[in-house]
């Protein structure tokens, strides 16, 4: 018999922050050996030449997520997280949404079924609150936390979601109380409406106004008001999807003051502005996602806080619409106002390697905070870890092994979701996922799938690690 189920020999291997040149020896899905000439495995996966990287933890995606509005998205549990392990992540953490009126479990087990036998990936959920109720905060949620779902996500806008001041802060205390970690989705919905309103009683209808109608402004007061509801209930909260100057300002600005505020941004507030949206052959649709992309003295700002630590968690938030779809983009029709536009934009399989190439690549991230931001701090905050999110004896064998090199094009013809664009078309980016190996097996190599669906499992979160820094 085999000393290891599998080695994976000759790359260097991101460990203790560092790359280093060792092989891997695994066995029933865990890291056993990290050392020089290891003995033969029953499989044996040849690195040299490359970089073996933690498997990315991707901890904000929707996947398969009713929408009241009755939009369909493109990806379901298999089509999103094919697309996921093909970019070289591992495990996804989407979100199981409470609609209002609605028990936690019920959304729970409808995630469950829609899930269920279909993920490549391994996953996690995160619950949406949206209808906290004294049921849902004095039983509901307190049981979930114990069993397993120890992260919620709160909205400041959205008619179908929003929590009023008195209710988010109600919702926190159970956050402390219990032991999770609140994400809040930080926009002041009153403005947006007024905003809205606005500009359409003017006619300004087409999608660039998507962007004046949520203006940094509006993304600055909610983060700023979301920060001292933390402060007086005194629990850490993140902020996602921060997208530019004026959200960050309030973060660092807290963070000064000794409070405990963890950020996030996504690929579309370094790769996109809201030029995007202004598109003269009328596909500004394409880039609709709320917070809007801003300009490129923001995304400056953004990368910034990349470098230097005001954001912990870099996720896609991948919501995925078909372009020329009734139950997609066009669910009002394709001359409908920005306002009817379902939100969100794709982008599972393209945040690994775009972030990869304009920081790493370009010099402008090290790797071990390229690692961070998208795999361990996840990992940690999302109560992963050690299982996930690092290369270490007992952890799972999970593996993004790139090609650092490889130079390529962004083609949507190339990728492995269901969505019928990709906003990064054209792009081109160097270094490349060539295998993902999730707990030890080889879930693709070169683009082809080499598994089943259903191949991912279901995991259970632990209590967040706020101690990141
Ligand atoms: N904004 C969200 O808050 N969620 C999904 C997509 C989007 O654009
Ligand atoms: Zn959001
Ligand atoms: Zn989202």
């Amino acid at each position: 018999m085999a000393a290891f189920d599998c080695v994976i020999r000759g790359g260097e291997v991101f460990v203790s922050q560092a790359l280093v040149r060792c092989d891997i020896g695994i066995r029933d899905g865990r890291i056993v050996a990290l050392g020089e000439h290891l003995d033969a495995g029953d499989e044996e996966i040849d690195a040299s030449g490359r970089w073996v990287l933690p498997g990315g933890v991707d901890a904000h995606c929707h996947l398969d997520q009713p929408m009241s509005d009755g939009a369909v998205m493109a990806d379901n549990f298999e089509t999103g997280t094919r697309s996921a392990v093909c970019g070289g992540t591992t495990t996804v953490i989407p979100f199981a949404c409470q609609f209002k009126g609605q028990s936690v479990w019920a959304a729970i087990e409808d995630y469950h079924q829609r899930a269920s036998q279909q993920s490549y990936a391994d996953y996690a959920f995160h619950l949406i609150v949206s209808d906290p109720t004294p049921t849902v905060l004095q039983d509901e949620l307190p049981r979930a936390i114990a069993e397993g779902y120890t992260s919620f996500k709160i909205y400041m806008t959205y008619e179908d979601m929003k929590l009023n001041d008195r209710q988010i802060l109600e919702t926190l205390m159970v956050a402390k109380s219990a032991g999770a970690i609140v994400m809040v989705h930080a926009e002041n919905a009153d403005c947006i409406d007024w905003l809205t309103e606005l500009l359409e009683s003017a006619g300004h209808t087409t999608p660039e106004y998507h962007a004046k109608a949520r203006p940094s402004a509006v993304e600055r007061e909610a983060t700023h008001r979301a920060i001292t509801f933390s402060e007086l209930v005194d629990v850490p909260i993140l902020i996602v999807h921060v997208s530019g100057a004026e959200a960050i300002e309030q973060i660092d600005w807290a963070r000064r003051r000794g409070l405990n505020i963890f950020a996030e941004t996504c690929p579309q507030y370094v790769f996109l502005t809201s030029d995007h949206l202004h598109d003269p052959e009328g596909c500004g649709h394409k880039f609709i996602c709320s917070p809007p992309p801003r300009d490129q003295a923001n995304q400056k700002v953004v990368w910034n806080g990349l470098r230097t630590g005001t954001f912990q968690v870099f996720s896609s938030d991948h919501a995925p619409f078909n372009l020329d779809d009734p139950k997609g983009k066009a669910l009002h029709g394709k001359n409908a106002s920005f306002s009817k536009i379902p939100n969100g934009i794709p982008g599972l399989e393209t945040r690994l390697p775009l972030l990869f190439s304009a920081g790493v690549t370009q010099g402008q991230l090290s790797l071990a905070r390229f690692v961070n931001l998208t795999s361990t701090y996840p990992a940690r905050l999302y109560g992963l870890f050690p299982q996930k999110g690092v290369i270490a004896i007992g952890a799972d064998a999970d593996f993004a092994i790139w090609d650092p090199h490889a130079t390529w094009t962004i083609a949507n013809a190339d990728l492995h979701h269901a969505v019928d664009y990709t906003p990064y078309e054209g792009i081109t980016v160097t270094g490349r996922v060539t295998e993902t190996v999730i707990r030890g097996r080889v879930v693709q190599r070169d683009g082809r799938l080499l598994v089943e669906k259903g191949s991912g499992q279901f995991l259970r979160c632990h209590a967040p690690d706020f101690d990141l820094m």
